[in-house]
């Protein structure tokens, strides 16, 4: 049933093509959620995909109160989800894709050696972007692309940082990192006890995306995409038409 879930998820990702919530009439609990979640970035890493790190979902009351979740979530990344700063996405490869912003951290030694400003464009495979925690979490937490900016070192006072989101130029959605569970650092933690308790764990040069700030917005063709945060600087795209 596992590996069925996760071919019904990996084909609406690699088609583009939403489906129905599955979750509920397959009576899964978050904890089959993951199992479902690993099965299908087995079939990532099976095209030749690599781990790249994880993020967290759901660390913000913004981003709970837009998908009426409440609980804090983790999935995979992989290369294949990459986007270079300032590089393109293609949107005709995506189902409803959602851009937001976010913090980034580098690990190394099993702590954080760097942060930098990022974003994350998610896509969830189910209709009408609904879906319930157990859904959710088997979908990879709707993952479905990456930009990291410039890495820096963690700067003072990352537990108060401002975040904007532009979309064209226009500021769309203003947050700060303490929406972050009160620091994104919390997030990092919360990364490596999560993965740490599924057996995955983190290894140096990985990312951890720390969860967005603010609520998602839907990206449109041509949308020129950027997140700014305070002393962490930017980090962008372009929507390709
Ligand atoms: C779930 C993923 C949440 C975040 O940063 O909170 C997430 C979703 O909103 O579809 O990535
Ligand atoms: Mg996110």
């Amino acid at each position: 049933m596992i590996s069925e879930l996760a071919d019904r998820l990996d084909r609406a990702a690699l088609t583009a093509t939403a489906i129905p919530r599955l979750a509920a009439a397959a009576g899964l609990d978050p904890s089959g959620a993951y199992d479902v979640q690993r099965a299908l970035v087995e079939r990532r890493l099976a095209r030749g995909e690599r781990l790249t790190g994880v993020k967290m979902g759901l660390t913000s009351r913004a981003k709970m109160a837009q998908v009426g979740v409440d609980e804090v979530i983790w999935g995979h990344l992989t290369d294949g989800m990459r986007i270079d700063d300032g590089g393109r996405v293609d949107l005709t490869r995506l189902i409803h894709a959602r851009a937001e912003p976010e913090v980034a951290f580098l690990l190394s030694g099993s702590g954080i050696e760097a942060a930098a400003p990022a974003l994350e464009v998610i896509d969830s495979r189910f209709e009408g972007f609904d879906f319930s925690l157990p859904d959710v979490i088997a979908d990879n937490t709707s993952a479905a692309g990456y930009v990291v900016g410039p890495w820096r070192p963690v700067p003072d006072g990352l537990d108060n940082l401002g975040v904007l989101l532009e979309v064209n130029g226009r500021v769309v959605q203003t947050g700060s990192t303490a929406a972050i569970l009160g620091d994104p650092r919390r997030a990092f933690d919360a990364a490596v006890r999560l993965a740490g308790g599924r057996g995955v764990e983190l290894r140096d040069g990985w990312i951890v995306l720390a969860g967005a700030a603010t609520a998602a917005v839907p990206l449109n063709p041509g949308d020129h995409v950027r997140a700014v945060v305070e002393k962490l600087g930017t980090a962008s795209f372009r929507a390709a038409r």
